[in-house]
């Protein structure tokens, strides 16, 4: 079949690394283009639509609305089947599919049930129902869906038979020196605000990792053309210390170019000796989540339940080791209060990492933090909940987000954004008056805060 799938990533920097297994798992059978929202307006895809047999869309939570009003403008005029699929289509399927628009929804990993999928398309025997995690519409009545029924998806346990990511199709940047690579699926933890803890609940997700032989082979193709730095993306890195061993020796004999992984404090504290052996291939950064320097809320809220010792006590492993580290930590969090904000800041403090950002908590759709949010009745806006922008760390106006925390309201958590902003961003000499200006700005929303909560108005 002819396929076009719709990136709808609108940062050309990005990768969309799901999208290309995919895309790879399927290209022998089919003819396949991605059309990235970042290197197209929806004019000129709408203009190639009549060469296509199927329209797949690819998207994260922030980029469904430009996917979808696509997708709208597509219906209105060919007859083309539309498919989504990615991690927001995964997450509320039932939403998504609430939009006559969408045909087919294939639900988290997609090899299988799409490939299945086209070969029913291609055959024309439309025979549905035995495919595993693909959510349709009924043909005698297209407003009747499985949302809530499908089939669960298959989970492939060799990922090495899926293959390297199709990059060669998929529209990013290539050339800016650094690529980012994933080498795992799944993720054992369960975080409330991530979507690793919806798929475990819903799927019972296993943790599953390519051969240290796929993916040297791509980290070598990756050098071979340009990149000077690699990034693994994985939901979690630093697990199993043969295959940690195994691929540091064979990293450092064939790619040995400076590299950049995640980690949990525990796992940094269970596997020292496999972060030794990391550095010794190559390994230059590290980027470890905090979340909250509060007890409580890493614990009832976020359901991390560590200590400030571990968390402590990894980043100085981590310092000792010579590696450069970066923290990951969040605000507005469910129930959070002002002395747990500064909390935050005085782990961070305390641990010195290399680099330290930022967000405000965006509640992702079938997590548990939006149901604690929902059922606290914190939401203080609905339009725009997964608007990414509120979290741009660069130096812009920062936006008010979608919560409250229950005891800060939302003109507080900026008030918190801008004031780490004045203490953590690295600023040169020059900037002196940028890092003023988000002082008073820091103070400016406390006061709106602390005024809209006296009179009632947040
Ligand atoms: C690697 C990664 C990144 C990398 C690479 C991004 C990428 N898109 O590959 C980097 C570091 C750049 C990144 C950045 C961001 N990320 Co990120 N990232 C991930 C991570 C850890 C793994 C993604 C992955 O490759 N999984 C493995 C592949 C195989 O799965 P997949 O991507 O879901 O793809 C499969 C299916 O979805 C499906 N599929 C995908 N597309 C299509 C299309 C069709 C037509 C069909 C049928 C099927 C289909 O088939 C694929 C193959 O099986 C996930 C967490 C997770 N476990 O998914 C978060 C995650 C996707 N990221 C998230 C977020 C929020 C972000 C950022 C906004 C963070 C930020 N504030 O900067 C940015 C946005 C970047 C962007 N513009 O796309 C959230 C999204 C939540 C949501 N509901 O929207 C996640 C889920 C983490 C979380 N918080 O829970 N991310
Ligand atoms: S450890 Fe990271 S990837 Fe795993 S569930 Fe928690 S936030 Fe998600």
């Amino acid at each position: 079949m002819k396929i076009l799938i719709v990136d709808g990533n609108k940062d050309k920097s990005q990768v969309n690394l799901g999208l290309g297994f995919l895309i790879q798992y399927i290209r022998h059978n089919h003819r396949i283009n991605v059309a990235s929202l970042a290197f197209h307006n929806p004019d000129q895809i709408l203009s190639r639509i009549p060469e296509y047999e199927l329209i797949g869309f690819s998207c994260i939570s922030e980029q469904f609305s430009d996917c979808i009003s696509l997708a709208k403008k597509i219906r209105q005029r060919y007859k083309v089947p539309i498919v989504f699929g990615g991690i927001h289509a995964t997450s509320c399927p039932k939403e998504v599919m609430s939009y006559p628009e969408v045909d087919f929804i294939c639900i988290a990993e997609a090899e299988i049930s799409f490939s299945l999928l086209l070969r029913e398309l291609e055959k024309k025997t439309y025979n549905f129902s035995q495919i595993p995690g693909l959510v349709y519409r009924n043909k005698n009545n297209p407003a009747l869906h499985n949302a809530l029924s499908y089939r669960p998806p298959r989970f492939i346990d060799d990922l090495d038979t899926v293959g390297k990511p199709a990059r060669d199709l998929l529209e990013y940047n290539k050339n800016k020196g650094s690529e980012n690579i994933i080498s795992s699926r799944g993720c054992p933890y369960h975080c409330t605000y991530c979507y690793n803890s919806t798929m475990n609940e819903i799927f019972g997700f296993k943790y599953r990792r390519r051969s240290v032989e796929s993916v040297i082979e791509e980290c070598i193709e990756l050098k071979y053309h340009g990149a000077k730095g690699l990034s693994f993306a994985d939901d979690l890195f630093l697990i199993n210390q043969k295959w940690i061993s195994d691929f540091s020796k064979l990293y450092k004999e064939k790619v040995d170019i400076p590299f950049g992984c995640t980690a949990r404090p525990e796992t940094v504290l269970a596997n020292v000796n496999s972060l030794k052996e990391l550095k010794d291939s190559g390994l230059k950064s590290i980027w470890i989540g905090i979340e909250s320097g509060s007890e409580r809320i890493r614990k009832f809220i976020l359901e991390r339940a560590m200590s400030d010792k571990t968390i402590i006590d990894a980043f100085r492993t981590v310092r000792e080791l010579g590696i450069s580290s970066k923290s990951y930590n969040m605000v507005g969090i469910p129930t959070e209060g002002f002395m747990e904000a500064i909390s935050t800041f005085l782990i961070n403090l305390r641990v010195r990492p290399n680099a330290a950002s930022y967000y405000t908590l965006i509640p992702y759709p079938g997590t548990k933090i939006s149901k604690i949010a929902d059922d606290l009745n914190l939401f203080r806006d609905r339009k725009n909940i997964y608007d990414d922008r509120i979290n741009i760390q660069s130096e812009v106006d920062i936006r008010l987000g979608t919560l409250d925390s229950g005891k800060m309201n939302r003109y507080h958590i900026v008030g918190f954004r801008y004031l780490w902003k004045f203490l953590f961003f690295r600023h040169s000499r020059k900037k002196i008056f940028l890092r003023l200006k988000y002082l008073y700005n820091s103070i400016r929303f406390f006061i709106i805060g602390f005024y809209k909560k006296y009179y009632g108005l947040e």
